[in-house]
C-alpha cells in the first residue's frame, strides 16, 4: 500500500460530523491507499449515553483515496469532530464536490444533534452537495421518519442513508450517493 499525503485527484468528498461517529473509520474502510491520519491520544473520552468510548481523536485533515465506479480516484477527506477544530472542518468543505454528514442514530439526543449539525453544515455548503449518513440506527430513540423529517426541513432533496462506517459496501454506497452517481439507491424517502 502506498501512502497518500495531499490530494492527487480532482474530485474530493469531505466527511464531517460529531466526535467519535466514525469519520476516520470510514476513510480507512474505503481507502485504496494507506491513510495519512491526524489522530492523537484524546483526553476527551466520550462517556455520554450510547456514544462510543474511544481514546484517540482527529485534530487535522486526513486523506484517503476511493476508486469511483468509472475508475477515477476521488480524495476522501476526514475532518475533526470536536468543536474546537471548527476551522479545520470548515476549510475542507468548500473544495469538496460532496460533503457527507455522519450522525449517530441511537443516542438520546440523536434527533436534536441531527437538526443542529444540519443547520450548521447547511450554512457552509450548498445542500445539493450534502448527504446524511446515519450510523447505529436501531429505532430506540426516534423512528427513521423523524430523521427524514429533520432533513426535509433543510432540503427534501438531501439523501439520507443508514450506514456502518466499518462496512466497505456501506461507505461505498454513501460515496456514490454523495457524488450523485446513478445507482440503485436505498435512501430513506
Ligand atoms: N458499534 C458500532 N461502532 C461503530 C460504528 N461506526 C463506527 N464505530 C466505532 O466507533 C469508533 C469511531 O471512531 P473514529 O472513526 O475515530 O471516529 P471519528 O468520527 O473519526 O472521531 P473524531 O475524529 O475524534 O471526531 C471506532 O472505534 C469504530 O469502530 C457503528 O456503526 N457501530
Ligand atoms: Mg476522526
Amino acid at each position: 500500500m502506498k501512502s497518500v499525503i495531499g490530494g492527487t485527484t480532482t474530485r474530493q468528498v469531505a466527511f464531517v460530523g460529531p466526535f467519535g461517529v466514525g469519520k476516520t473509520t470510514a476513510v480507512c474502510t474505503i481507502s485504496e491507499s494507506s491513510v495519512a491520519t491526524t489522530d492523537v491520544a484524546s483526553t476527551a473520552m466520550m462517556l455520554r449515553a450510547g456514544r462510543h468510548l474511544k481514546t484517540t481523536t482527529t485534530v487535522g485533515l486526513e486523506i484517503g483515496q476511493w476508486q469511483a465506479p468509472d475508475g477515477s480516484m476521488v480524495s476522501i477527506v476526514g475532518t475533526p469532530g470536536q468543536e474546537r477544530f471548527d476551522m479545520v472542518r470548515k476549510s475542507a468543505m468548500p473544495r469538496s464536490q460532496g460533503v457527507v454528514l455522519w450522525l449517530y442514530g441511537h443516542h438520546e439526543h440523536a434527533l436534536l444533534d441531527t437538526e443542529l449539525w444540519l443547520e450548521f453544515i447547511a450554512n457552509e455548503v450548498p445542500t445539493h452537495k450534502l448527504t446524511v449518513a446515519l450510523t447505529r440506527f436501531d429505532g430506540s430513540q426516534a423512528p427513521l421518519e423523524d430523521f427524514r423529517e429533520a432533513v426535509d426541513q433543510v432540503d427534501p432533496a438531501i439523501p439520507l442513508l443508514l450506514a456502518d462506517p466499518r462496512e466497505r459496501d456501506d461507505v461505498d454506497q454513501v460515496l456514490r450517493t454523495s457524488l450523485r452517481i446513478p445507482q440503485v439507491m436505498e435512501v430513506v424517502s
